[in-house]
């Protein structure tokens, strides 16, 4: 089991102390025992209520149902405002090599140090029961329990945000979340409100490229990238400060499914993300991602041509490579969905010695809002004594009382200085690991305005659509077309249109075509004009240079690692009568890969192959469905092949995977099956082994090389190049 291997790998020492120990001190199994009331009180039976008489009415004395009832009438709590959706596990985090030179946060600078992580991932604007595949921003925030204290990384899957100013975040949420008059749509910005709110906020249009790429679609939690967003410090024991952007690099690669399909998987499985993240740990292939930082030293902090206090923006990688300096590796599933996943309660202000903040205007404001967040939806001040929330060092102040308080704190004091307790808690030194904020010179007005620096609202929007390949371009075109298309207002869809006009021209006209409108000439000045303001607007005027870097690689998933197969999701599509040597070796050696194969019937139960051996099936044609995998084979067999053939489920099964992109295989004895698609006929006349590999479609000897190809295609994910000049219905 997932839980035994990660205990075992541990040393003795790491364990006494480590957060599933402390953890475990708190959970409670019922196996074996007394059904009890919340006092301790057996009960005799759970099955009636007291009445006065077996017919008559429930008395108010029956204190048993009134604790159960009770307690089940306050079971929920407010979900959260944002990332209410989310699916977390435990892991652990080590470094790869001693960080000291630029910071002396202990966690980073012992090799052999073993800390342990809790990590949530959530869509943003979605309730808590919404579809795991919106179209939105996932988060990705780390609780690192550290040796000197909680460090908490709350980012996201996508480097830069919406905003500059932790200011605009309320009218932002405001506009994605369901309108106010109807509570529509759930879980989607396809409407008016965001749209309005976006085109009038230019300094989104970075964050809006991401958000409209197939990086808001990921393939699974396990194969996102997650960045801090904010530039954050780094401060070595000298006291010497640098600049550092942080990053997680998934080592299966990121991936990201089709708009379509995310659709459909909405239907088909809105628990997709949660499910994969849980199988793929139960399953014992544990999720890893690199730690990966982007480090300026302070001197360098003007030598950008944005600034690096401006959370739209971010570091091109050609600029300042990402070290990869540990890896983090997800191994255990929370014990209870509510005590940790829900309960846990992340800030970004959770820092320890060794990492300090910037005054990035968005970050500041986020330093106020986690622990308020949590006052009203755990309830009060002590939600830090929650199990999961708790850090595995001891815990002393005189901060005492307030809700549900669990400390029994011992002695007379609760105030410091104290004689009568020695002054005890004490303060640290800074060399005794004492926190000391980064001491940053400050010598400035009061002013509430915006930094000239934050400006260029659209060259990285640039930077970032012009790196994309052209399958990903085109994604890009139609989501834009999809969401500005369910906005009503025209004139909201003609600002958007100008908008998209000062990031690329032939993006604008091609969304502009898409929704019957024409590009309206708005100058950048009076895009600028059109926003509401203080009489002030010249102080916020955005500006649009050119920017020096043409394309990143890094920017584009095309580039990402292709090379695995593990906890991909295949299936078999077979019926009665299929050749058991042909659905074995494939599945086999599929297997062996460390893919995840499943056989798909028309009925459940079993299949008899031509050799009249029984095949256990996973699934029926009618409770699986394409988007649910990553590639599909359809084995040999006379009757097996004659069954599917006739078969309207099996066919759109294909036609679907096609439509999305997908490898599939055939044995060569199953042709006929591939000759009902839709797809087939659009091969191009040359198809043949060599173009295999463009076209992600196999057709083949199961004895022979179709096995190794099939791994191969799926190792490439999806076959976006075929997707526009190979339209089908399906
Ligand atoms: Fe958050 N954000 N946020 N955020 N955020 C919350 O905290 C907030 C921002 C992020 O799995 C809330 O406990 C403000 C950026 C994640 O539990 C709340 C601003 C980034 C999570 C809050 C931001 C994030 C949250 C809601 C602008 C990426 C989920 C519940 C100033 C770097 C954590 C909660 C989890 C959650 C406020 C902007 C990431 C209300 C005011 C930028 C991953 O406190």
């Amino acid at each position: 089991m997932a839980k035994k291997t990660s205990e075992k790998s541990k040393a003795p020492a790491q364990q006494e102390n480590d957060k599933t120990n402390q953890l475990e001190s708190f959970v409670a199994d019922s196996s074996g025992q007394f059904m009890t009331t919340n006092h301790g009180l057996k009960i005799n039976d759970d099955q009636n209520s007291l009445k006065a008489g077996d017919r008559g009415a429930t008395l108010l004395e029956d204190f048993i149902l009134r604790e159960k009832i009770t307690h089940f009438d306050h079971e929920r709590i407010p979900e959260r405002i944002v990332h209410a959706r989310g699916s977390a596990a435990h892991g652990t985090f080590k470094v790869y090599e001693d960080m000291s030179e630029w910071t002396k946060a202990a966690f980073l600078c012992d090799p052999g140090a073993e800390t342990p992580v809790f990590v949530r991932f959530s869509t943003v604007a979605g309730s808590r029961g919404s579809s795991d595949l919106a179209r939105d921003v996932r988060g990705f925030a780390v609780k690192f329990y550290t040796q000197e204290g909680n460090f908490d990384l709350v980012g996201n899957n996508m480097p830069v945000f919406f905003i500059q100013d932790a200011i605009k975040f309320p009218d932002l949420i405001h506009a994605v979340k369901p309108e106010p008059d109807n509570e529509m749509p759930q879980a989607a910005s396809a409407h008016d409100t965001f749209w309005d709110f976006i085109s009038q906020m230019p300094e989104s249009s970075h964050m809006v490229m991401w958000a409209m790429s197939d990086r808001a679609l990921p393939r699974s939690y396990r194969m996102m990238e997650g960045f801090g967003v904010h530039t954050f410090r780094f401060v070595n024991t000298e006291g010497v400060a640098s600049f550092v952007k942080f990053h997680w690099k998934p080592l299966l690669g990121v991936h990201s499914v089709a708009w379509d399909e995310a659709q459909n998987i909405s239907g088909k499985d809105p628990d997709f993300h949660r499910r994969d993240l849980w199988d793929a740990i139960e399953a014992g292939a544990f999720p890893e991602w690199e730690l990966g930082v982007q480090i300026v030293p302070e001197a360098d902090e003007f030598k950008f041509e944005f600034d690096l206090l401006d959370p739209t923006k971010l570091i091109p990688e050609e600029l300042v490579p990402v070290q990869r300096i540990g890896k983090m590796t997800l191994n255990r599933n929370p014990e209870n969905f509510f005590s940790e996943t829900e309960q846990v309660a992340f800030h970004v202000g959770h820092i320890v010695p060794g990492i300090d903040f910037t005054n990035d205007p968005l970050l500041q404001g986020r330093l106020f809002s986690y622990t308020d967040t949590q006052l009203i939806r755990l309830g009060g001040p002590n939600f830090h004594e929650i199990p999961i929330n708790r850090p595995v060092v001891p815990v002393a102040n005189n901060q005492r009382d307030g809700y549900m308080r669990q400390t029994i704190n011992r002695g007379k004091t609760s105030y410091g200085p104290n004689a009568i307790a020695n002054n005890d808690p004490q303060q640290a030194k800074a060399a005794e690991g004492g926190f000391v904020s980064y001491n940053e010179r400050i010598d400035a007005k009061k002013i509430r305005a915006r930094s000239r620096s934050f400006f260029d609202h659209f060259s990285q929007a640039r930077l970032f659509f012009n790196s994309q390949s052209d399958p990903e371009k085109n994604h890009i075109t139609d989501a834009l077309s999809f969401e500005l298309g369910k906005v009503k207002s025209v004139a909201i869809r003609e600002r958007m249109l100008a908008v998209l006009a000062q990031i690329d021209k032939g993006l604008a006209g091609e969304v502009a075509y898409a929704l019957g409108l024409h590009i309206p000439k708005i100058a950048l000045e009076d895009l600028n004009n059109s926003i509401p303001a203080d009489g002030d607007r010249a102080e916020y005027a955005s500006t649009n240079p050119k920017g020096s870097l043409a394309t990143s690689d890094a920017l584009s998933m095309a580039h990402t690692v292709k090379d695995t197969i593990k906890t991909r999701k295949i299936a078999i599509l077979a019926a009665d009568g299929v050749n058991e040597k042909s659905l074995s070796s494939v599945k086999d050696a599929l297997i062996a890969e460390g893919a995840v194969v499943h056989i798909i019937a028309p009925k459940l139960g079993e299949i008899i192959s031509e050799e009249n051996k029984k095949i256990s099936v996973d699934e029926s044609l009618l409770t699986a469905a394409s988007v649910l995998y990553d590639a599909v084979y359809v084995p040999a067999g006379g009757n097996s092949v004659a069954t599917l053939e006739a078969e309207a489920d099996a066919i759109h099964f294909l036609n679907e995977a096609f439509k999305h992109c997908k490898a599939i295989a055939a044995d060569e004895g199953a042709l006929q099956v591939l000759e009902s698609t839709y797809f087939f006929k659009k091969l191009p006349a040359d198809y043949e082994e060599e173009t295999v590999l463009r076209e992600g479609i196999i057709v083949g000897d199961h004895a022979s090389s179709l096995t190794k190809t099939f791994i191969k295609m799926i190792g490439m994910h999806r076959f976006w190049e075929r997707e526009n000049p190979r339209k089908i219905p399906a």
